[in-house]
């Protein structure tokens, strides 16, 4: 049994689809990240940077000790490793896999991150600040799109966790208001992916209980919102005041 430590955004679906595609038996733990419940101090001692998505895994490969992952990269590794699946062995396609990867968690995930939080939490008037990370996610996708263009899947022949990272970005690029028709390999790519039955499986189990705050274009914040996701309140959890 695996606990899936949860909230309803792109980083967390990556986990649920691939704990669907693998068959694992899970359960979902949602937070409401608004309401601030990844700041508890029970759940920093699963991940001490108090972020979703993190597992816990009650039956690890090896050992009587339960195994606690956070970050996204890192649990879908994990998952490949344990499950011996959608992370290839050759060294080359292992290669593309991980470059990939590491790709969207530190680079589309963190920019669209940062897109995302100007478009839709900040005060008006961040114009330089909005027009810096749009740009660099345009420029981002446009470099998936092109290799999409000549490879069906991200690193290659196979679908792999590399997809499944990227793959849940959808939603960001909806609220940037950037339709998929401007990227016809892209959209070719989401529709194959998104017809798999264990995405269609995941979506259904975890995001249907995503609040109208997570998904919707502009936000306004009530004070405890606000501090939860990036205020004091944000940051007394890690100096467990
Ligand atoms: N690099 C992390 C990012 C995790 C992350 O930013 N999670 C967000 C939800 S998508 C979160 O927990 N936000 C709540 C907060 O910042 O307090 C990963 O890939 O897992």
């Amino acid at each position: 049994m695996i606990d899936l430590h949860y909230s309803a955004t792109p980083n967390g679906q990556k986990i649920a689809i691939m704990l669907e595609e693998i068959g694992a038996d899970y359960r979902v733990i949602p937070y409401d990240i608004f309401e601030g419940d990844q700041l508890s101090a029970e759940f920093g001692r699963i991940n001490p940077n108090h972020k979703l998505p993190a597992i816990v895994d009650h039956a690890p490969a090896e050992g009587d000790e339960a195994v606690t992952v956070f970050e996204s990269g890192a649990i879908l590794q994990y998952l490949a490793e344990k499950a011996g699946r959608f992370l290839p062995r050759s060294v080359g396609a292992r290669a593309a896999t991980l470059s990939w990867l590491t790709w969207q968690v530190a680079g589309l995930g963190p920019m669209g991150g940062q897109a995302s939080h100007f478009l839709r939490y900040a005060p008006q008037g961040q114009d330089y600040a909005i027009e810096r990370y749009t740009k660099e996610v345009n420029r981002l996708l446009t470099v998936l799109e092109r290799r999409l263009r000549t490879s069906p899947y991200v690193a290659g022949e196979d679908y792999t966790i590399a997809d499944m990272a990227i793959w849940p970005g959808r939603a960001s690029a909806f609220v940037m208001g950037m339709g998929l028709d401007d990227w016809p390999a892209m959209h070719d790519w989401f529709e194959r992916i998104r017809r798999r039955p264990a995405v269609e499986r995941a979506m259904e189990r975890a995001d249907h209980k995503a609040p109208a705050k997570y998904v919707g274009r502009h936000q306004t914040l009530n004070e405890r919102e606000w501090s939860n996701m990036f205020g004091d309140a944000n940051h007394a959890a890690v100096k467990g005041d």
